[in-house]
């Protein structure tokens, strides 16, 4: 038997890897309250000493278990949930391609997506070091033509019906616009979004 979730932590400020970790409670029809932190106030209230005791790390989301776990970092929660069911195969090859593509998502696509949306809509982007803008924009389009090429050949990543991978990816994906990224030349990553949003349970990302 899994401990159950029995708290989840998030951003109050709509953050794609807090949204992964909801979605993927929602599609396993897993309830678990949630408590919204507010990570722009000054300090951020992941930085207060009660939750860096929880996440050294002062990051959200943070996944609180019945057995007094605190499980940190999106993708790994995603793989705690998603264990034993079908959104994380159990064959080694197809488990290990799934990491892959989760893997992917945290160093060649978050940092740059991510970042630059979070910039755009909250930070303070006249005043990142120069090229900080170039950097993170051409890193996010070889992200998003990798991911365009695989798609257009699979309807999702790994298997013929989504997985850990896919809410991974779908995450920061289908808010790349906000960060001045267009889909319009991106068909397969398009074709997927729908497909995503069109799966039993899904749950929009707070705007
Ligand atoms: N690799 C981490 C990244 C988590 C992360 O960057 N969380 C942001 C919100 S999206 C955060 O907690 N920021 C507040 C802070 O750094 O104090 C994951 O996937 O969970």
């Amino acid at each position: 038997m899994k401990p159950s979730p029995t708290r989840l932590f998030i951003s109050a400020t709509p953050s794609g890897n807090c949204y992964k970790v909801q979605l993927q409670l929602a599609l396993q029809r897993l309830r678990c309250p949630v408590a919204a932190l507010d990570i722009l106030a000054d300090p951020p209230q992941t930085r207060s000493p009660e939750f860096l005791a929880l996440n050294p790390s002062g990051r959200v989301p943070l996944m609180k278990l019945a057995d007094g776990t605190n499980l940190a970092e999106s993708n790994a929660i995603l793989f705690y949930l998603a264990a034993g069911t079908t959104y994380l195969p159990r064959s080694p090859l197809t488990a290990a391609q799934v990491m892959q593509w989760m893997f992917f998502e945290q160093y060649s696509h978050e940092p740059n997506i991510a970042v630059l949306r979070y910039l755009y809509r909250w930070g303070d982007l006249e005043g990142q070091p120069e090229g900080t803008e170039d950097r993170l924009r051409t890193r996010g389009t070889a992200a998003l033509k990798i991911m365009e090429q695989h798609l257009s050949e699979n309807a999702f990543f790994v298997t013929d019906r989504l997985t850990i991978a896919d809410v991974s990816l779908f995450a920061y994906t289908h808010v790349a616009p906000e960060a001045g990224f267009s889909l319009s030349g991106y068909p397969a990553i398009r074709d997927w979004i729908e497909r995503v949003k069109g799966t039993a349970r899904f749950i929009p990302m707070a705007t």
